[in-house]
């Protein structure tokens, strides 16, 4: 099998293996960095497959507001991908697991899908959030992000399918190790 359902009701969470940039979904999420900046990463990826008017829209956003903390969310445009929306997602820096990162990471999470909800969308796809730049350990946070995910989609009225797109293969066995 190349990918694992975890079916709820009327809804689903896809672990898929495959570049999120390349994701047909109503909502994008992005692992961003506290002021939006285009950064590394996946979130280097984004900027640059969005274009220019994804970095303008999230200059925009931020000239409103404070820079995120960790489990804070914000939505722009989504300029060339094939979304409607991008939605920022701040991980935590791992710093050893005491210092509230799993409840940052599910905050993550548990806000972007509440974002998602909040402006009508269906379907989400994300990245796993933190396990790169950020040093989360991917298997924790892959137990930690289903658990939130879950929870969230039973409170959910809109949202209905939520992608889990992994770039590597280790990430990817990782996250299907959560799952099952
Ligand atoms: N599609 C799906 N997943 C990807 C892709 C892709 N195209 N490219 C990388 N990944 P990271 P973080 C995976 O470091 O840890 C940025 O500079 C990657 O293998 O992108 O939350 C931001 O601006 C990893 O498993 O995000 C912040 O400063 C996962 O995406 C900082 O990095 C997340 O890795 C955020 O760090």
């Amino acid at each position: 099998m190349n990918h694992e359902e975890i079916r709820l009701g009327s809804s689903v969470i896809k672990i898929v293996r495959g570049d999120i940039t390349r994701e047909r979904v109503d909502a994008i999420v992005n692992a961003t960095n506290a002021s939006l900046r285009p950064g590394g990463g996946v979130c280097g990826a984004i900027h640059s497959a969005a274009g220019k008017a994804l970095t303008e829209d999230c200059r925009r956003v931020m000239a409103d507001r404070e820079p995120l903390v960790p489990g804070e969310a914000a939505a722009t445009v989504a300029g060339d991908l094939d979304a409607k929306y991008v939605i920022h997602a701040l991980g935590p820096v791992w710093h050893g697991g005491d210092q509230g990162e799993p409840e940052a990471l599910a905050s993550a999470y548990r806000t972007s899908v509440e974002i998602a909800d909040k402006l009508g969308l269906q379907s989400i796809a994300f990245p796993s959030i933190s396990t790169g730049i950020y040093g989360y350990p991917m298997m924790a946070a892959a137990h930690v992000a289903l658990r939130a995910l879950r929870l969230a989609l039973e409170r959910a009225h809109s949202v209905r399918e939520i992608r889990i797109v992994l770039y590597d293969a280790d990430a990817y066995e990782a996250w299907l190790g959560a799952a099952r």
